[in-house]
């Protein structure tokens, strides 16, 4: 049982699942985010802080045992946002984790690390990066930060390109990419427990039939995801047309994400 477990990103979507569900993980859950979060609970501590902030970053990883680092801005926004909250924030992090004794740390990385390879296309963690928009490129850099401080100073992290977390698949393509909350916070969990985890690069994916991403790299840590994207499959035909063949999100891995722009500097 870890003593101080810190989540960040705690007033988001997989920050409240973390929130619920990793309780008996730890004897104090330590959440975090630059937005409101709701009032501390026992065995809780509520620091609200934004990523960039460096000095708060140190402050509220000191006294951390272990880190599920959900903070930081999830869908493409403009470069300045995306620079404050995940570059400049993923660095922050690793520093004060580097000054704090080094807990483990589960980083929330993306399937848009990738996002430019074909649905066609099967992948193991060891293939190239092809990220499909900004917000993919600062993962990709968030993953070279986790590589680097873990080769530099033994600094272990298991990067999960988790693929779409939420409660159900929204449409075709999420009937390869889904990931249910139980197989996420089963895979913290092996994460936090397996004695030695190293920094792999795991597929944050549930066992979908139509998945794209071989996990077999990470079998070691013991963890082996249960749901599947499958049982959705009738609802999303009853509610939705398939999207043309030649239509991004049936072509690509990342989906819409490929069409994005790049943003403007207030957006
Ligand atoms: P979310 O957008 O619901 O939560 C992210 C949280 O980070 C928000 O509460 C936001 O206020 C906070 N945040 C943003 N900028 C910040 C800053 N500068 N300082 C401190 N906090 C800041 O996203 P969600 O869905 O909960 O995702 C969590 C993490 O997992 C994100 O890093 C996201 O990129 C990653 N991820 C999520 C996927 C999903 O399907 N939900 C898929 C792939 C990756
Ligand atoms: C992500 O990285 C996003 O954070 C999430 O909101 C979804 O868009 C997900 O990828 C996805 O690709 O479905």
């Amino acid at each position: 049982m870890l003593k101080r477990l810190l989540i960040t990103g705690a007033a988001g979507g997989l920050g409240r699942i973390a929130r619920e569900h990793l309780v008996p993980m730890a004897e104090t859950l330590r959440l975090s985010d630059v937005a409101e979060m709701a009032p501390a609970g026992a065995k809780e501590e509520i620091v609200q802080c934004d990523l960039g902030d460096r000095d708060a970053v140190f402050d509220l990883v000191s006294g951390c045992d272990g880190i599920v680092h959900f903070g930081g801005i999830s869908v493409e926004k403009s470069f300045d946002l995306i620079l404050n909250a995940n570059i400049a924030g993923v660095y922050n992090l690793y520093e004060a984790a580097r000054a704090a004794g080094m807990p483990r740390i589960i980083f929330a990385s993306s399937n848009h690390t990738i996002g430019f390879y074909r649905q066609d296309q099967r992948l193991t963690p060891d293939m190239p990066m092809r990220p499909d928009s900004l917000y993919g490129v600062s993962k990709c850099f968030g993953e070279a930060i986790a590589s680097m401080y873990f080769d530099k100073f033994g600094q272990e992290t298991a990067i999960v390109r988790i693929g779409s977390c939420f409660p159900e698949p929204r449409d075709y393509r999420m009937l390869a990419t889904w990931l249910s909350a139980a197989d996420l916070v089963a895979l913290i969990e092996r994460a936090f427990s397996v004695p030695r985890l190293g920094c792999p690069i795991v597929w944050g994916v549930s066992d979908n039939d139509r998945a794209w991403w071989d996990n077999s790299s990470s079998r070691y840590l013991g963890w082996k995801a249960q749901d599947n994207a499958e049982r959705f499959a009738a609802a999303i035909d009853a509610r939705m047309e398939r999207p043309p063949a030649d239509a991004v999100d049936a072509v690509y891995q990342g989906g819409k994400f490929i069409d994005e722009p790049i943003h403007g500097s207030d957006d």
